[in-house]
């Protein structure tokens, strides 16, 4: 069966499906939409008007956590865990991660200063409570290996990268576990490969451009570091 994985180019629910794909050498097409003007072909595909969908020949599956469980019941390696309570207990965390990509979306969006803080403080508090449940050890969410909650997170982490660069660091100081898992995660060729080698600059536009307290301060620090807002876009 044919897989194209109807995309956008920032898309982190896209990653997480992309990063499935690869971990199971599945062959497949990306083809990218603008979500800003939805094609008809796109609304068609995807009641929601959101990315990602699968293409699975005429079929479409829709929601980046179906399409993660539907090929991870289709094709191997499994990245579930055999036992129903555990792969219970994944999802869960899954579903946790798609709640801090929430809030990362509010922290790059806050509009004043101290929304930001909130909001970070808020991630900083979601970060202690994996610290609690990750393995000592490391490198993974699990000991058993990489499976589906690391697919979630591989995303999650990346918008710290672009965080850090534009002058905001800071997140995981209290949280070593966490920080360990995100730089194994970042190694990780499905997670590299899961964005193009536009993705970094295509976000800090995106960022920087998005009228909030974070573009405002990042903009104002790049300036006072001697370039102008022009030349960091
Ligand atoms: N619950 C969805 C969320 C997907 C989602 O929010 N996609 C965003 C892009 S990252 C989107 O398509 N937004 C377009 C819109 O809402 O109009 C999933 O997990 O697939």
């Amino acid at each position: 069966m044919r897989l194209t994985l109807v995309s956008h180019s920032l898309c982190p629910y896209v990653q997480r499906a992309a990063i499935v794909l690869a971990e199971k050498d599945a062959i497949f097409d990306r083809r990218y939409v603008d979500l800003a003007d939805k094609p008809a072909w796109f609304l068609d595909v995807s009641p929601l008007g959101k990315t990602p969908v699968l293409l699975v020949g005429e079929q479409a599956v829709f929601e980046s956590a179906v399409i993660c469980e539907y090929l991870d019941e289709s094709l191997l390696p499994r990245l579930h865990p055999q036992d129903a309570l555990e792969r219970a207990r994944h999802r869960a965390w899954m579903e946790f991660g798609s709640s801090v990509l929430h809030t990362i979306g509010a922290f790059y969006s806050a509009p004043d200063a101290p929304s930001l803080a909130a909001r970070r403080d808020e991630l900083q508090a979601r970060f202690a409570q994996l610290e609690n449940v990750l393995p000592a050890a490391g490198p993974w969410f699990a000991a058993q290996g990489f499976g589906m909650v690391d697919a979630v997170f591989g995303p999650v982490f990346r918008y710290f990268d672009a965080f850090e660069q534009l002058g905001e660091p800071g997140f995981f100081e209290a949280t070593p576990r966490v920080r360990v898992w995100r730089a194994s995660l970042a190694g990780r060729a499905s997670v590299v490969q899961a964005v193009s080698p536009e993705f970094p600059e295509l976000l800090r536009r995106f960022l920087l451009e998005r009228g909030s307290e974070l573009s405002r301060r990042a903009g104002a620090r790049r300036r006072q570091a001697g370039g102008t807002l022009e030349s960091v876009k």
